[in-house]
């Protein structure tokens, strides 16, 4: 399970480090490669970071720490291609309104429902993986730090679930279930439906068909069921995953670090493919993270 807490988080590194460069890319149907790898990560590896950070400090979720920490993480490397949204809030938080205000007055009260809350998730999907009522209360106190809208913080919970659920995949997993399950799992009909119609395309090969119908934008509802899909169709393969994520175009980066931290908690370290680790940033304090996680999850699960 170490190695699974590991290969969780450096996948979504990874899957971020990949899709960098294709990010705002328009839909095309040519390959990938891994030839444009820098191992440069954004805004979502730099809040799964702060989520873990704030998660062992605390020893479980605490919601004005994680802000705080989110807060001087974004205040040290601010370049690192954040969305729009969660500078916003931070800015407002720091000119005086309260941390559990400030997302709820964005996009016109109605708070984001970007993906931004589902990418950073992985930290909290792996503490509370045995446990799917809090993971889903946890994901949604953490989602409404930067994103208060019912869609981004379901979005969080849905991918909390799907990486909950590839730590505990067997020999007879069967991609049509797992898409079920979380569908069965999530209270919003957007993504139900969604996850269903993934069901129904798992042997669709046309790529332009997998972006019409599940999506490959920025809102939460069009890229966590889209990134499940990615790892439920390539599910053998951490790589393949990845790479296939990224050829969806559009936010490359944000579907493939979803994807990939899937995966990763599927397959663990020894799945995801030497030489990216190798190259990765901050590789060895993003494995450290996970380990400490994985301690703390012994822990609390001992006492
Ligand atoms: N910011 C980017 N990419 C663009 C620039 C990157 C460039 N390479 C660079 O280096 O500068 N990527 C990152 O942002 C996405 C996550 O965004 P997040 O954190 O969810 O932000 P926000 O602003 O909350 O939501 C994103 C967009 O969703 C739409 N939206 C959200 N709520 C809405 C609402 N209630 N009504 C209407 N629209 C809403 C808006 O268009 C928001 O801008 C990831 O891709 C990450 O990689
Ligand atoms: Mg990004
Ligand atoms: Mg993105």
């Amino acid at each position: 399970m170490e190695s699974k807490f590991i290969g969780c988080m450096i996948g979504c590194a990874i899957g971020d480090a990949l899709g960098a460069a294709y990010e705002g890319c328009p839909f095309s149907n040519v390959d990938v490669t891994d030839v444009a790898f820098t191992g440069r990560w954004t805004d979502d590896t730099h809040m799964m970071i702060g989520m873990a950070e704030s998660l062992i400090e605390c020893r479980g979720f605490n919601g004005e720490h994680m802000t705080w920490t989110f807060i001087r993480n974004w205040q040290k490397e601010p370049w690192r291609g954040y969305g729009p949204g969660p500078p916003r809030v931070f800015r407002l938080i720091l000119s005086g309104v309260s941390w559990r205000e400030a997302a709820k007055k964005l996009y016109g009260g109605m708070g984001s429902f970007g993906n931004g809350a589902a990418m950073r998730i992985a930290p909290i999907a792996l503490l509370y993986h045995d446990k799917p009522e809090e993971l889903r209360e946890v994901a949604y106190r953490s989602a409404e730090i930067t994103h208060a809208h019912e869609l981004g913080m379901e979005g969080a919970a849905v991918q909390a679930y799907a990486i909950s659920l590839a730590l505990k995949i067997n020999k007879e997993f069967s991609p049509e279930e797992y898409l079920k399950e979380i569908a069965y799992f999530t209270r919003s009909r957007a993504y139900r439906d969604k996850l269903l119609t993934a069901v129904r395309l798992l042997d669709e090969r046309n790529r332009r068909i997998i972006v019409k119908e599940l999506g490959n934008g920025v809102e939460a509802f069009n890229s966590v069921p889209t990134a499940i899909y990615c790892f439920a169709k390539n599910h053998e393969d951490y790589a393949k995953a990845v790479l296939y994520a990224v050829s969806l175009r559009g936010d490359a980066d944000t579907i493939a670090a979803m994807t990939g931290a899937i995966a990763g908690a599927h397959h663990g370290e020894e799945g995801i493919p030497r030489a990216w680790i190798e190259r990765l940033e901050r590789a060895e304090y993003i494995k450290k993270l996970a380990r400490e996680l994985w301690k703390l999850k012994t822990l609390l699960s001992s006492t």
